[in-house]
């Protein structure tokens, strides 16, 4: 299928454009370096479950419409503080058709970091002998629940850091079952890079790139969510069906290369591929050994497929991240909440610069609150910069933060409304429901939120490059429309605010539209 609406869509976005390709050429001269692993940590985020009513907006209306709350007493200086890191952060989001190898390359990363001692790695071992499931050892490092060892598959998004000398990295590894798309869009939403892992083995390429597999639609929301990277690993190279064999890794490459092109990644600037074996670390952390894949040295001497780097992890380090803006308005969707000597919010700096002692403002309930203390990993620190996964310590009742609400800067907050103008690429409606018109309802994602929708109004359909009045739209074909939300809700324009202004719209489990934000319609 095409989607000759999404690159259109997406035009403009997605970094510096012509700067791309060169820097691409000038990082394949970086020397290569040996990663080093330190501080050990995983958790898992509180994604919802599919199905879960929302609860972005739940006190939306409820709490304080227009009361702007005072915030406390500034904060003392603390010479404890740090500057934080000075290393790039990255989030990777692994992606990938169910039982593609995620979770495993996952925990081999973190496995050959020195993230995870020998001894807990041989009772993982144990368990998964117990569980008929031996080689899911590795996966069980981020599957840490008892559904997902029983049943071998990721439902919730895992997490876990890792460090370069030259950057530092968060994992979010998404489930590929098709039931927990939105968990998976939840941490797409989070991340700059996309891990696209893809089986070689045979016959399960197959399965995972046809229609009904994952493969096409988690690239397509990966770049709908403004994931500027992508690096496809072709995984399972050791698998006795493909034993390193070239031929099939082509085969793969061949295939996914013109479905990408589709869904707006332009290959040479946004997309690498590689060949690894998750689960024997083979051009994870070390190059495949020349006996096992005689052919590899000569591809990355070529710089075939746009891959000048011979593992994923020196590939990793060689990607250069643009449109972070740290002197912009201040943005922190929140992820999480919870209570711990006042509340503490998750979330991703996407836009701005957060400081211990500035006065924030929740949108959209207009709480102010003063940062007291902001953790990056295990460290406190002074300021956080986009990119940056943060934890964020205030004073202000745990009920008045929600998923889905964004901190801002009380002098520059961002909109909540209940209406939207939105442009869309209705890529795959359902069979049942094949006509997208006024009446539609589905429901929207966008950064943290996830929340019903209903079209209002169908604007116009593009018909032959020109915008018309027509009274519905089908799959394939882009149109503009008027979205309403049962509560106010934190969305920008995407020109404005990309990581606040990216939508996909879904029904029934299936993602229907893909899309942006064009205004902000505010009550008159
Ligand atoms: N031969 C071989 N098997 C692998 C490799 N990587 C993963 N597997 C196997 O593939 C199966 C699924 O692995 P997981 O890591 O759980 O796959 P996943 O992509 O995380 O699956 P979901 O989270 O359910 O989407 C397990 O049996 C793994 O041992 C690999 O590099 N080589
Ligand atoms: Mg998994």
């Amino acid at each position: 299928m095409k989607y000759p609406e999404i690159r259109a869509i997406m035009e403009g976005e997605g970094g510096d454009g012509s700067g791309g390709d060169e820097s691409w050429e000038k990082l394949a001269d970086e020397p290569k370096e040996e990663p080093t692993a330190v501080v050990e940590e995983e958790v898992k985020t509180t994604v919802p479950p599919p199905g879960e009513k929302v609860t972005s907006n739940e006190s939306a209306n409820a709490t304080g419409e227009d009361v702007a709350e005072e915030a406390s007493s500034p904060i003392p200086e603390d010479s404890t503080l740090t500057e934080g890191d000075p290393r790039e952060h990255l989030n990777l989001v692994f992606i990938g058709h169910v039982d593609a190898g995620k979770s495993t390359l996952s925990g081999s990363i973190l496995y050959l970091m020195g993230k995870v001692d020998k001894r807990t790695i041989e009772k993982f071992e144990r368990e998964a002998k117990e569980r008929n499931r031996e080689s899911w050892f590795l996966a069980f490092i981020l599957d840490t629940s008892e559904e997902e060892r029983a049943k071998g598959i990721t439902v919730e998004v895992g997490r876990a850091q890792f460090e370069t000398e030259k950057k530092r990295y968060t994992i979010l590894d998404a489930p590929g079952h098709k039931n927990y798309v939105p968990n998976m869009i939840s941490g797409a939403a989070q991340a700059d890079v996309g891990v696209l892992v893809i089986s070689a083995r045979k016959g399960e390429f197959e399965t995972g790139f046809e229609k009904g597999g994952q493969t096409r639609e988690h690239a397509l929301l990966a770049r709908t969510l403004g994931v500027q990277h992508l690096i496809v690993v072709i995984n399972k190279m050791d698998d006795p069906t493909v034993e390193w064999d070239k031929a099939r890794y082509e085969e793969c490459v061949g295939k996914l290369k013109p479905y990408l092109k589709n869904v707006g990644y332009v290959i040479k600037r946004d997309v690498k591929f590689i060949p690894i074996s998750g689960l024997s670390g083979d051009n994870v952390l070390k190059e495949v050994p020349p006996e096992k894949c005689p052919w590899w040295r000569e591809y990355v001497a070529q710089g075939a497929h746009n891959t000048v780097t011979p593992t994923f992890l020196t590939t990793l380090d060689a990607l250069t991240i643009s449109g972070r803006n740290a002197d912009g308005p201040l943005r922190v969707p929140c992820l999480d909440r919870y209570l711990e000597r006042g509340c503490v919010v998750m979330g991703k700096v996407q836009s701005g610069t957060l400081r211990v002692g500035d006065e924030i403002q929740i949108a959209p309930t207009k709480k102010k609150a003063r940062v007291e203390e902001i953790l990056i990993g295990e460290d406190r620190v002074r300021s956080a910069k986009p990119g940056e996964n943060v934890y964020i310590r205030f004073q202000i009742n745990v009920e008045d933060v929600q998923k889905g609400y964004v901190l801002c800067s009380p002098l520059n907050v961002c909109p909540a409304v209940t209406e939207v103008k939105v442009q869309l690429a209705l890529v795959d409606m359902l069979e049942h429901r094949p006509l997208f018109t006024s009446g539609y309802e589905a429901v929207m994602h966008v950064h943290t939120v996830e929340i019903e929708v209903v079209c209002l109004d169908l604007i116009s359909v593009m018909i032959q490059g020109k915008q018309l009045r027509r009274p519905y739209a089908r799959t394939g074909q882009g149109c503009i429309a008027r979205l309403r939300m049962p509560l106010n809700t934190c969305v920008e324009p995407f020109d404005l605010m990309p990581a606040l202004g990216r939508v996909t719209l879904r029904d029934e489990g299936r993602t229907i539209a893909i899309g942006k934000v064009i205004e902000v319609i505010q009550p008159k």
